[in-house]
C-alpha cells in the first residue's frame, strides 16, 4: 500500500442532477484528500485522450458527446491505495450492475450516463491527470 493520487471527474450527468456535494463529502468521509477541484467544460481533445483505449467501440462516439456536452467537475483524489479506493466508492460500470451505497448504484441509471468516472490505474492516474491538470 503507498499514498497514491488518482484523477476523478464527475460526469456531466452528475452535475446537472446535483450530486457534486455528496460525491465529495464520500471522498472525504472515505478518508480520502481533494488535491485539485475545478468545474468546467472538457474539450474534444482532452476527451480523446481519456478514453484512447475506446476508440473504435460502438459507444465511442457517444461518450465523447457526453463528456464534453455539459459541465464536469474534475479532481485529483489523494490517499492510501486511492486508485482502488476510488473504483470501489464508485462501483460497477453499469449502473444496473452497482452495489447500493456506491456512487453509481445510487445516483447512475444507465450506462451511458453513469455519473462518475475515475482513474483504474496508478499509470491511468498519472496520464489523466496530465491532460486535465497541465
Ligand atoms: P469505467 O468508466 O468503469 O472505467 P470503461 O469500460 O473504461 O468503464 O468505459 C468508459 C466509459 O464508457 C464508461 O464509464 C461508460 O460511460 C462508457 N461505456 C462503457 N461501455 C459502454 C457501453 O457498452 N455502452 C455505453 N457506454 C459505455
Ligand atoms: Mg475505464
Amino acid at each position: 500500500m503507498a499514498i497514491q493520487q488518482t484523477y476523478t471527474m464527475i460526469k456531466p450527468d452528475g452535475v446537472r442532477n446535483k450530486h457534486v456535494g455528496e460525491i465529495v463529502n464520500r471522498f472525504e468521509r472515505a478518508g480520502l484528500a481533494i488535491e485539485r477541484m475545478e468545474l468546467g467544460m472538457v474539450t474534444s481533445e482532452q476527451a480523446k485522450a481519456n478514453y484512447a483505449e475506446h476508440e473504435g467501440k460502438p459507444f465511442y462516439d457517444g461518450l465523447i458527446a457526453y463528456i464534453t456536452s455539459g459541465p464536469v467537475v474534475k479532481m485529483v483524489v489523494s490517499g492510501e491505495d486511492a486508485v482502488k479506493k476510488c473504483r470501489s466508492l464508485m462501483g460497477a460500470t453499469n449502473p444496473l450492475e452497482a452495489a447500493p451505497g456506491t456512487i453509481r448504484g445510487d445516483f447512475g441509471l444507465i450506462m451511458d450516463e453513469n455519473v462518475i468516472h475515475g482513474s483504474d490505474s496508478p499509470e491511468s492516474a498519472e496520464r489523466e491527470i496530465g491532460i486535465f491538470f497541465s
